[in-house]
């Protein structure tokens, strides 16, 4: 006789950059599996809004993600009752501009390093003592594409986002005999907030990115991160690429004279 899944329901689910996006999409995801969310944003009125709308108990954490003290200190002010994060989800993030490199804005690399890279380890090593002494937990982050393929203007962002998939690698094995598992979901093109913070704003750009094709969901990609911090404890997906069908990959470019 086969098992039925989900076989493992996580008690307690962290979600970075919950307030819009996969973020919101993963809370309601968590939520209808009844597991406690800590929600975390920068905006407290987004943050308290969508803790209201999640059916079970919920914490909110507010801090900016660039802030290293306030990271520290809302990470450390985590009550009891929530205090043994099950699932950390690594979501919060972005990218700034697609600007070629002698181009783009030196301002908009820090702040994608910040916001991608410093932000994802800070947190990370902060919650994890808490797994390895109870060796249970697991860590997703939230990769891309990006960093598997690059692409022209993707730059810098490529670059962060190959960081987050060879330190979940990593973290990986240092991480061997704990128990806790690690997973990098890389997904394609999804139509979410993304390109408009991408474009800072210009929304018509952005909607560009997704006409006339059929990207991913927030959803879609809920699903795979679900699926995956719902599977027996003894399975580790290590990472995870997910396309829309109707993204595939090109030619490399050669130069013609
Ligand atoms: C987002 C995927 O292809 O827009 O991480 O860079 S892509």
């Amino acid at each position: 006789m086969s098992k039925s899944y989900p076989e493992y329901i996580p008690e307690v689910v962290l979600i970075t950059g919950a307030t819009g996006g996969f973020g919101e999409a993963f809370c309601h995801r968590f939520a209808a599996l009844g597991c406690k969310i800590i929600v975390h944003g920068r905006n407290k009125e987004k943050v308290d809004k969508l803790c209201v709308s999640l059916d079970v108990p919920t914490y909110p954490l507010i801090f900016d993600i660039c802030d290293k003290q306030a990271t520290l200190e809302a990470l450390n002010a985590i009550p009891n009752d929530f205090k043994d994060v099950d699932v950390l989800i690594n979501n919060a993030g972005g990218a700034l501009g697609l600007d070629k490199v002698h181009e783009a804005n030196l301002d908009d690399w820090e702040n994608m390093i910040e916001m991608n890279n410093t932000s994802l380890i800070r947190i990370t090593r902060t919650l994890l003592p808490n797994k390895v002494e109870r060796k249970k937990g697991h860590i997703i982050n939230i990769g891309s594409i990006a960093g598997n393929w690059p692409y022209p203007g993707g730059n810098v962002y490529n670059a962060v986002k190959a960081f987050v998939k060879m330190f979940s690698l990593s973290i990986r094995a240092d991480l061997t005999g704990t128990n806790v598992r690690v997973t990098n979901i890389e997904p394609g093109i999804a139509e979410t907030p993304f390109s408009v913070a991408r474009f800072k704003g210009d929304t018509e750009k952005a909607a560009a990115v997704y006409a006339d094709t059929t990207p991913l969901t927030a959803d879609d990609i809920a699903e795979t991160v679900t699926w995956a911090a719902t599977l027996p404890e003894h399975v580790n997906v290590n990472t995870m690429e997910v396309m829309p069908t109707k993204q595939t990959f090109s030619p490399l470019h050669v130069e013609r004279d």
